[in-house]
């Protein structure tokens, strides 16, 4: 080929490659530099992502995104929220608009694929449920043929309910709504008289209510939503730091390890705990952080069972018992690899 020719021939495939390249999969080194973590959270889920007037938010969702700036900067308070909508959440991380998704979203397969994104680790597992009147007398999901079913749009819960529904050879009518309020309001305007969303959410939605004794939270679980933050696919370092910020947070109430108590763990006579906190060994710079990212992390917001206590559980006006979300020890399914 002449030398034109091949110089041609580089150059298209140097502006293919331009263009065909994903965004660049730096999001520690971003996160670093800029001093801030920006974390996509809900609009409004009670005890997971409250956002405030302030650019603060509560809840367990909102401490996850303050456990990786700590784990990350050193610092739970350097984190910009961003809310999002369940419609719009995926497609704000995979434009690079946020860092990180922290926002009760169920990792399933197409998400992945469609999206290129990737879930690190589940953070709650959760199922769908209804939240129904009591006063309709109704024990059981299969008594909910021809219900109207409020749903939002942009979540498996409207995907659930299809397959719930035929698989059971009843019929159904979705209300879709857009956002928590939405179908509140449809729901207490007679719009539907059923609400179907991720358990967790349905607690935080009958408190919202006039009346929350008034509703009642069927037993029935038909799906499973095993909640987990989400970052963009191809970025090795940034998923293993937040896979590992999960796992650090499960770790350490296992070890029983504090928000109280990490200054004393580093001279604990635990090899695991001391390996943990950053005393031993150099874990955390293998991940790109300091020592102390797991300290720093548990210090912000305490361990898996002190962030779910005080946010959902027992400490929380939703009182949600741990269930399986209980460490594998203690007869739930929360299982994180160990640090060594
Ligand atoms: N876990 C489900 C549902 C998550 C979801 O977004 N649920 C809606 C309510 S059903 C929600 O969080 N709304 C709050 C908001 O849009 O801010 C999913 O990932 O699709």
């Amino acid at each position: 080929m002449p030398a034109k020719s091949l110089i041609r021939a580089a150059l298209a495939a140097a502006a293919l490659a331009a263009i065909s390249a994903p965004a660049p999969a730096q999001t520690l080194k971003a996160v670093k530099e800029r001093g801030q973590l920006i974390c996509g959270i809900s609009q409004g889920v009670l005890g997971f992502s409250t956002p405030d007037d302030k650019g603060g938010a509560s809840g367990f969702d909102a401490d996850f995104c303050r456990a990786v700036a700590a784990a990350a900067l050193g610092d739970p308070t350097k984190v910009k929220f961003v809310p999002l909508s369940a419609a719009e959440r995926f497609t704000a991380l995979k434009n690079g608009q946020i860092d990180l998704l922290s926002r009760n979203s169920t990792w399933t397969m197409s998400r992945e694929t469609e999206f290129g994104l990737a879930f690190p680790a589940v953070l709650y597992v959760d199922g769908q449920g209804f939240l129904l009147p009591k006063s309709r007398n109704v024990t059981s999901a299969l008594e909910l043929t021809g219900a109207k079913v409020c749903v939002q749009k942009g979540t498996t819960t409207a995907d659930n309910l299809g397959d719930y529904f035929t698989a059971n050879g009843m019929t159904f009518e979705a209300v879709t709504v857009s956002s928590p309020e939405e179908s509140l309001a449809a729901y207490q305007a007679g719009k539907c008289n059923v609400m179907s969303s991720d358990i967790s959410q349905l607690y935080g939605e009958r408190l919202k209510l006039p009346k929350p004794t008034e509703h009642m939270i069927l037993p029935d679980v038909i799906s499973k939503e095993p909640l987990a933050p989400v970052v963009r696919g191809g970025d090795g370092e940034w998923f293993a730091v937040v896979k590992w910020v999960v796992f650090a947070l499960i770790n350490a109430e296992e070890l029983g390890v504090t928000s109280r108590n990490t200054e004393e763990a580093a001279s604990s006579q635990r090899p695991d705990v001391r390996r943990l906190v950053g005393a031993d060994g150099s874990f955390g710079e293998q991940i790109g952080l300091n020592k102390t990212w797991a300290a720093s992390a548990i210090r912000a917001v305490g361990n898996y069972g002190e962030m779910f206590e005080r946010n959902v559980g027992s400490q929380s006006k939703l009182g949600i018992p741990r269930g399986v979300n209980q460490n594998w020890l203690l007869g739930g399914i929360l299982f994180a690899p160990p640090i060594r």
